[in-house]
């Protein structure tokens, strides 16, 4: 489960750090209030100020690239032990990564498709880009809209604050019923359902969270959330910092390190290479089998290692380690 946080080091501001988080600056906005720039009923009468976050967000592929946490997802994936990155993300960075994008849910939409707010007609990205660049407001010209005054605005499809969630959000939901590791990272856990969902998995099933602070906790009485319990001999387990970093720190106990450089090189190559012969992302860049394999393990320092007593993160990252080696819904079980 993925927030804004895993995208600030890529540039993005998330909603909620004190003094660079967009609620932060909403003075920039002329908001009356700070959710009034995701509210559907405040963007009826007003898109302005959606419009201006839209334009600096909007994701041509070129102005924000994927994070090492982002790429964390691309090797579990590459692991086979990836279920599902559930995010609230709107950002499409889990895409540009090279995600399978059967293995994304984008909980509250994404920036990536547009339409009219009334006729729900998807407009072309060019014709979009072209409009934000010039800073207007996009207006939907198919004839049955073209003739109101003014006519209705063009709006991604992400939810907005009184807009249902996609299907798919509540279709994969049966995800958690199977997981056997939960990783929370870069979230307040502050909007529901999504918040919720970190009780949706099996009492068995542990969960960690990855953010600069502590969130979700049972004693925050989150709406239809039982909420973590960081104690000791609890099944949460806390994971404080900038979250590339701890990742870092997790995979390398995983002894995966270097696989996950290997996958953030190439794809910061791969972007440079379409940045420079300036055309649009499409596939994802080919890392082979044979090339992951090619890279030296760096396992055997965790084997070297497991005679000390590790913390239990560090037991579930080793235990995740030998996942990949074994099938699906094995060591974790033990748990
Ligand atoms: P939020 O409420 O702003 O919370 C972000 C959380 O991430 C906070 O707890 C921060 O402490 C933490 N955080 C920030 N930077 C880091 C970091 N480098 N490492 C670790 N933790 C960090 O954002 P949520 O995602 O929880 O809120 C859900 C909203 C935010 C969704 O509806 C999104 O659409 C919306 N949003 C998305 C983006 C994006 O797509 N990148 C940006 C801003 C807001």
């Amino acid at each position: 489960m993925a927030g804004a946080g895993i995208s600030t080091s890529a540039g993005i501001p998330d909603f909620r750090s004190p003094g660079t988080g967009l609620y932060a600056s909403v003075a920039k906005y002329e908001l009356p209030y700070p959710e009034a720039l995701f509210d559907i009923r405040f963007f009826r009468k007003n898109p302005r100020p959606f419009y201006t976050l839209y334009e600096e967000l909007y994701p041509d592929g070129r102005k924000y690239r994927p994070t090492l946490t982002h790429c964390f997802f691309r090797l579990l994936e590459e692991k086979g032990v990836l279920l599902r990155v559930f995010t609230q993300n709107i950002d499409t960075l889990e895409t540009l990564s090279g995600l399978d994008s059967d293995s994304i849910v984008e909980a509250h939409g994404s920036f990536a498709k547009a339409r009219c707010v009334e006729c729900k007609k998807l407009v072309e990205p060019a014709w979009l880009e072209k409009r934000l660049k010039n800073g207007q407001v996009a207006r939907c010209e198919q004839q049955e809209c073209s003739s109101k005054n003014p006519a209705p605005t063009v709006k991604p499809d992400i939810t907005f604050f009184g807009e249902n969630l996609p299907d798919r959000f509540f279709e994969r939901l049966i995800d958690f019923r199977s997981a056997e590791l939960l990783l929370v990272l870069g979230t307040s856990l502050a909007v529901n359902p999504f918040a919720s969902l970190i009780d949706k998995v099996p009492l068995t099933c542990p969960r960690i969270l990855f953010n600069l602070e502590r969130v979700g906790e049972a004693r925050d009485n989150y709406f239809g959330s039982e909420g973590f319990v960081f104690e000791d001999d609890s099944r949460d387990i806390f994971y404080p910092g900038h979250v590339d970093d701890t990742i870092r720190t997790f995979v390398q106990k995983c002894g995966w390190e270097r696989q996950l450089d290997t996958i953030y090189n190439t794809l910061q190559d791969r972007l440079d290479k379409e940045h420079a012969a300036d055309v649009q992302p499409d596939a994802k860049e080919d890392i082979t089998n044979d090339q992951l394999d090619a890279v030296p393990s760096e396992k055997k320092q965790t084997e070297t290692n497991s005679d000390k007593v590790l913390p239990s993160a560090d037991n579930l990252a080793a235990q995740l380690a030998k996942t990949s080696l074994e099938p699906m819904h094995g060591p974790l079980k033990k748990l």
